[in-house]
């Protein structure tokens, strides 16, 4: 009988590690993960962002060196640095930051945030010069963001994209059924000692 409560303890406490790394998820690129010259749509489909062209050059984003941006080698549009492409979401995420520049003009950068239903939520654009810090969140879940430098001289690109799964509908389930099941084990277990 204590055989037995034991390892179905150790179970639940799998079971709730596997649900605690399902909701820590982050992911940071740094596009220092290919070389430069990288087209870049699918590679980092495993952290949960894809790529794809805007309709500007209608070209994938590569992975360049910017020397006016701190953590060069960056994301650019195709050819550097002027365009514009997609990042899709492909996991619900709710908190999107990222490092974009070099702004030479103010208010020049076109920056897009829609809703995984594609649903526009805002609209962004660089406040300042050199390399600037977008941030995104309360805003519900986020599913594209659409950047265009175009209107920059010589462009802008971005870097340090860094985003937070929100936890899956079953890991919430997971955690809750690992929380009651500890709680029918403690009750069993002072039962057993009572
Ligand atoms: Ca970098
Ligand atoms: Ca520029």
């Amino acid at each position: 009988m204590k055989k037995h409560l034991f390892s179905s303890g150790v179970g639940l406490a799998l079971l709730i590690v596997v649900a605690f790394s399902g909701t820590a998820s982050a992911a940071t690129i740094t596009f220092s993960e290919y070389p430069v010259g990288t087209l870049v749509d699918n590679q980092y489909a495993g952290l949960g962002v894809v790529f794809s062209p805007g309709g500007v050059n209608g070209t994938l984003p590569i992975i360049a060196n910017d020397g006016a941006m701190p953590g060069s080698p960056v994301l650019s549009p195709n050819p550097p640095y002027n365009g514009d492409f997609w990042m899709t979401f492909t996991s619900p995420t709710d908190y999107v930051q990222f490092e974009a520049g070099y702004w030479d003009t103010l208010s020049t950068g076109v920056i897009n945030v829609y809703d995984p239903f594609a649903t526009f939520l805002l609209t962004a654009t660089n406040l300042g010069y050199g390399a600037e810090t977008f941030t995104f969140q309360g805003l519900g879940n986020i599913g594209y963001i659409y950047f265009n430098s175009i209107n920059d001289p010589a462009g802008a690109d971005i870097d340090n994209l860094t985003f937070y799964a929100v936890p899956e509908p079953s890991t919430l389930l997971l955690l809750g059924s690992g929380l009651a099941g500890l709680g029918l084990w403690g009750r069993k277990r002072f039962k057993a000692n009572s």
